[in-house]
């Protein structure tokens, strides 16, 4: 069988054409979503395997992109470790860590009980996937499985009510960096054993979320946020699986990105495509990066902005085309097709 575009992408195969998806291609923009989530709540839908299979399944009906994420949230490890989080539709954790003793009093999450639903849903989509690519021509996608980095993991499991911004995660790094560094150990320890669990139950290529880690300066970057990262890719590469590491706000962080061991990096809006591919090299895959916004535009103009996207790199390889960060819920949908179908034309 042919391999996904995707996974050609980080061979660093020339290719016609960029594979693309987009940053939380399943959710509310979708009128489909809307009516399923009219009758479940969203965690019914991320612990029903089959429900969040259907609703990993929906963009790539409707918006034929080159991948499916599954559906799921970067806080579902959580409540494997003991605390009690609700969406609405933000995310709310009730007991939120508050001292040392309540980070050793942390549960390691038991993989498959606390998290075979995830396992299951992308066993049911990989499933899903196969059938689609043996009943229509076209190129076969690849399944994307995720989590939350541990620093951003950290931002939502702390008890931020005192400050904005997710900022009691850096006061605490100065405050007591040791019980810090003890979180980020044992959140590294969890995530790495759920990703290799989504490796061998499908996925194909991992993105790390590190969506909050653009909040600190480069140097504590180096020292909290990323040897984590590292840890968590080195143990993918045994397993040959690519990762693609995506932080909102990245610009100050690209130097220490070179060596974050991820193959690709997920870049936001605000970097020109042009100057990370200067900083990191050709040796690591980019994905990105339209600003989410700009698929409020008029056709005419949303296609001139995704080909000036599409052009801005020297590179014709190493390159996946996505958003700067995930989709809004207001999205018209028929932009969304638009950005796809618009990267499927190619280079110029
Ligand atoms: O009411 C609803 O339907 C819930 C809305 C919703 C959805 C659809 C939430 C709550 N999470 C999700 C799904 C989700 N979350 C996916 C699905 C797969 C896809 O992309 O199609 C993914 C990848 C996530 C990851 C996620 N959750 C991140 C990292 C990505 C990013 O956008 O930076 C973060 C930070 C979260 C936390 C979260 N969960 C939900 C919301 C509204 C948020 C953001 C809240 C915040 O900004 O603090």
């Amino acid at each position: 069988m042919i391999e996904p575009l995707l996974i050609r992408a980080f061979k660093h195969e020339p290719l016609v054409r960029p594979p693309v998806w987009i940053m939380r291609q399943a959710g509310r923009y979708l009128s489909e979503y809307r009516t399923l989530r009219q009758a479940h709540s969203f965690l019914e839908l991320c612990k029903s395997p089959e429900l969040a299979a259907q609703v990993t399944m929906q963009p790539i009906h409707i918006l034929d992109p080159d991948a499916a994420i599954i559906f799921s949230d970067i806080l579902v490890v959580g409540e494997g470790m003991g605390l009690e989080i609700d969406f609405n539709p933000g995310p709310k954790v009730a007991n939120p860590i508050r001292s040392r003793s309540d980070i050793l009093a942390l549960k390691n999450p038991e993989t498959t009980a606390d998290l075979g639903f995830v396992f299951d849903a992308l066993r049911i989509t990989k499933k899903e996937l196969w059938e689609l690519s043996a009943s229509k021509p076209g190129e076969p996608k690849a399944l994307i499985g995720f989590a939350g980095a541990p620093w951003t993991l950290a931002c939502y499991f702390l008890d931020q009510s005192l400050f904005k911004n997710h900022y009691a995660t850096q006061v605490l790094l100065h405050q007591d960096a040791e019980t810090l560094h003890l979180l980020l150990d044992r959140l590294t320890k969890i995530v790495t054993d759920y990703l290799l669990g989504q490796v061998e139950h499908g996925a194909d290529v991992i993105q790390l979320f590190d969506t909050w880690a653009g909040n600190l300066s480069a140097e504590d970057f180096s020292r909290f946020a990323l040897p984590c990262i590292q840890r968590i890719c080195e143990a993918l590469r045994s397993q040959n699986c690519p990762v693609i590491l995506y932080i909102n706000g990245c610009a100050h962080l690209l130097e220490a990105l070179r060596q974050s061991g991820a193959d690709g990096i997920s870049i936001d809006w605000r970097v020109p495509l042009s100057t990370a591919e200067e900083v990191l090299g050709n040796r690591i895959l980019l994905q990105g990066n339209l600003d989410p916004a700009a698929l409020y535009s008029a056709p005419e103009h949303l296609a001139k902005k995704t080909k000036t996207m599409l052009n801005a790199l020297k590179r014709k390889s190493g390159y996946i085309a996505n958003l700067g960060h995930g989709i809004l819920p207001t999205t018209p949908r028929d932009n969304a097709r638009l950005f796809i179908d618009t990267i499927k034309e190619g280079w110029e």
